[in-house]
This record gives C-alpha cells, structure tokens and sequence, in this order.
C-alpha cells in the first residue's frame, strides 16, 4: 500500500496508523493500528521516503502488509479516518509530473513498462524512462531554437540581418526535420513492440491453418475437422516467444462460400491479414506448388514421400507435419526472424507520433518559407518548438529571445 502527500498529513497518518516514527528511507518493522478500535490490523514493514527524494516528490510511505483483501481494506479504511483518500487512476505518477520528477515522455514509459508483457517491450521503453527519449527531443529543440533565433532577428531587425547568416539555420532546419522523420517511422515497430507482432494464418479451406494454429500455440484452442469451413470467425490468442509476444490469429479458409455466415468469415479473414504486421500463408503440402508469402507453409508433411517433400523444401516451403509436430519449433523462429526488433530509440505511443510528426511538418513549412517569408518561418519554427513541448515541455518564445540576443549582440 503506497501513500503520497505533503509532509504534515504525511505526519499524522504514520502517528495514527503506526504510533511511531519513522526514519527516511529505513525499512522498519511496524503495527498498523485501527484507529476505530485500537485494535491492530496487521504487523509489517513502513518505509517513509521524505519529498522531494521519493517517487512523486512528496512525502512517500510504503507499507508492506499480507496481502488479504480483509487486510488491505481495514488499512485503507485506517488510512483514509487518519486523513488520505483513495488516489486516482495514474496519480501518483501524474504527482511525479507535476513536481518535476518526471517528463510527460517518461510518464508514458512507466505506463508501458506497467503494460509491457515481453522483456523486449520493457527493454525498449526503459531506455525512455531513463531519460533517452528525452533527451533527444530536448537535444531536437535546442537545436531548433538555436535556429529559430536568426530568423527571428531577420523578422525583427530586418536591416540589421544579413540573409547569409541565415541560410545556414535554414540548412540547419532541413536536417533537423529530417532526424524528427525518422523518429516519427520509429512509431510502427515501437507500436508493435508494445502491443505485440500481430500474425494472421491465412490459405484455403482445409489447409491445416487451425491445426497448426494449436501446434504453435500447445494447445488445442480452435476447432480443427476434415469437414472444409470449419473455422468461421477469427481465433486470437496471445503468446511470448523468445522474449517478444506475439499474437496469432486463426482465420476462416478462403474459398468461393457456401453460405452468408461463412461468407462474412471469409471478409473477416481478408480484414485481419490486411491488418497483420505478417501473414503466413498455408497450403496443403499435397497440392502445393510455388510459395505464395515470404512466409509460407506446406502442411501434411507426413504423409508425403521423399520426393514430395524435398521438392517442396527446394521451391522455399515451410514443411509441417501435425501427427509428430514437425518442424512446429523450425517455424516459431522463422516467424520472429520476419520482424526484427530495431535497437535505436523508439517512439511508442500515438502521442509521441503525432507530436513529433507535426513538428517535423512545421520545420518543412519554415524551410519552404525560407528567407522569402521569415515572419511565415519564424512562426512554423514556433509550432514545432511547441509540438515538442507538448511533449517534453520548457519551450517558451523568451528562450527564443535569450538564445537570439546571446548570439546577435543586437542593439550593441
Ligand atoms: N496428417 C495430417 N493431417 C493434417 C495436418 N494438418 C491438418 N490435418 C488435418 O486436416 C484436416 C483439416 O485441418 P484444419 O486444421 O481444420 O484445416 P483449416 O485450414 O483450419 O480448415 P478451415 O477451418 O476449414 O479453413 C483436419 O482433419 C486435420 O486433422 C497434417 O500436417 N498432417
Ligand atoms: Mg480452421
């Protein structure tokens, strides 16, 4: 149980609730007391963090208590008669904000870190709460400011200017746009870091799809018969291979359908592979002749002969055999060796995206305004300075002025 506030309601809940004092930053053993009765509710460990060195800034007690519901409920009703409330969703973290501790972008990281279900997603977006991310993007607009200010002088103090000093901020602006594009690509494989590669099993009726779908699952999760349609909606389950999670989808069997339900499974199918970050298509090894995916699978391995099989093998099939598993494990890495996991910095939420893709279209803006039009300039460099404030906050139009007046020595 965790609890947050100024030092002096911080006070009165640990003299209520513990009787005691706490030194900060010492794990102590301790008696959470009812207020309501004197009687005790549970014996456990208090730590007290004292603001500003704690997670959100303020005061910060930790309590760890055997986690019975009855427990946690009376020491919450314990603590809410000493004088707290219950916290709002995100709050502590938003205190965090709010005092300083924290950047939006790295706030954004706790929560993916709290949703991450692959060590490779964690790794990625602790990268941010390490401060990574931020600090590109505050490296992104110095630079931007840095730039911003000699075209603000030529809009200000027209005769004072020489265009020559500004065409190299110009310049400057150019390649600054161009290092915020490629950040903003970063957003898709960031995106499908964090919610998982998305993998649709897609083929004919009677293919082997929902037979293989439970072999790379282990398990049986779908419906699998010799009967053709068998599967009419979409089956997803979700899985971690080798650090990444992967979320596989069973699909319905493309043919010419035999009825209006079967027919909408088949759109259905069409939806999630358009969807896919990959689509692994599979065939009947018994019929199959050239791969139709980069990604392809030849079931029914069994039951083929030698020549059969290296054929199939030779033209780039996936070969699997459902009665001994074959090649089931083969196929698990091939799936994850389609999507590498990139190493640079990666955007993950569709706010970082779409702030730093705005900003990146301002700067394009500014430099087609070039030395033509600075006031036009000037204010798109403003609306990508915001952009990036949005995000990690600090840009204000009076640092443009200090960084401009630092390096113009105007009025001299
Ligand atoms: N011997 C053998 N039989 C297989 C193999 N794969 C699938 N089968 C059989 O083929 C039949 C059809 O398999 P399913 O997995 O239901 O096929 P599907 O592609 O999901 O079919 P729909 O859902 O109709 O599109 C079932 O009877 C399976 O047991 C395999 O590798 N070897
Ligand atoms: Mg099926």
């Amino acid at each position: 149980m965790r609890l947050s506030g100024p030092a002096e309601a911080m006070d009165g809940v640990v003299r209520t609730l513990l009787g005691t004092d706490l030194a900060p930053r010492r794990a102590t053993l301790v008696t959470v007391t009812d207020p309501r009765d004197g009687g005790s509710i549970d014996r456990g460990v208090a730590t007290r963090f004292v603001g500003p060195a704690s997670y959100t800034g303020d005061d910060v007690l930790e309590l760890d208590l055997h986690g019975s519901p009855a427990i946690l409920e009376a020491a919450v009703a314990a603590a809410i008669m000493a004088g707290a409330r219950p916290a709002g969703p995100g709050e502590f973290t938003r205190r965090a904000v709010l005092n300083g501790k924290l950047d939006l972008v790295e706030a954004e990281a706790v929560d993916a870190l709290i949703q991450a279900d692959s060590l490779a997603a964690a790794r990625a977006v602790g990268r941010h709460l390490e401060g990574e991310l931020s600090g590109r993007l505050n490296e992104l607009r110095a630079s931007m400011m840095d730039a911003a200010s000699s075209i603000e002088a030529l809009v200000d103090f027209p005769e004072e200017v020489d265009d020559a000093d500004v065409a190299p901020d110009l310049e400057r602006l150019a390649s600054l746009a161009l290092a915020m594009e490629e950040l903003a690509s970063t957003f898709e494989a960031g995106a499908r870091l964090t919610r998982g590669l998305h993998v649709v099993l897609a083929g004919p009726t009677n293919a082997g799809k929902s037979t293989l779908f439970n072999l790379l699952l282990g398990h049986d999760r779908a419906i699998t018969a010799p009967t053709p349609g068998t599967t009419r909606d979409v089956v997803s389950e979700s899985v971690t291979w080798s650090g990444q999670t992967v979320r596989l989808e069973d699909t319905a069997g493309r043919r010419d359908a035999v009825d209006p339900i079967e027919a909408e499974g088949i759109a259905r199918t069409a939806g999630a592979a358009a969807r896919a970050d990959l689509v692994v298509e599979v065939r009947d090894g018994r019929s199959a002749d050239e791969p139709p995916a980069a990604l392809a699978v030849a079931t029914r391995a069994d039951l083929l002969d030698e020549a059969g099989r290296s054929r199939l093998q030779e033209a780039g099939w996936h070969l699997v055999g459902a009665p001994g598993g074959e090649g089931v494990a083969e196929l698990r890495v091939a799936i994850g060796a389609q999507v590498e996991v990139p190493s640079g910095l990666l955007l993950h939420t569709a706010r970082q995206h779409d702030a730093v893709a705005r900003a990146a279209s301002a700067l394009r803006a500014a430099q087609a305004a070039g030395i033509d039009e600075p006031v036009l300039a000037a204010v798109s460099v403003r609306s990508a300075g915001r952009a990036l404030e949005e995000l990690v906050g600090g840009w204000t139009d009076e640092q443009v002025l200090d960084a401009l007046f630092e390096r113009f020595c105007i009025g001299k």
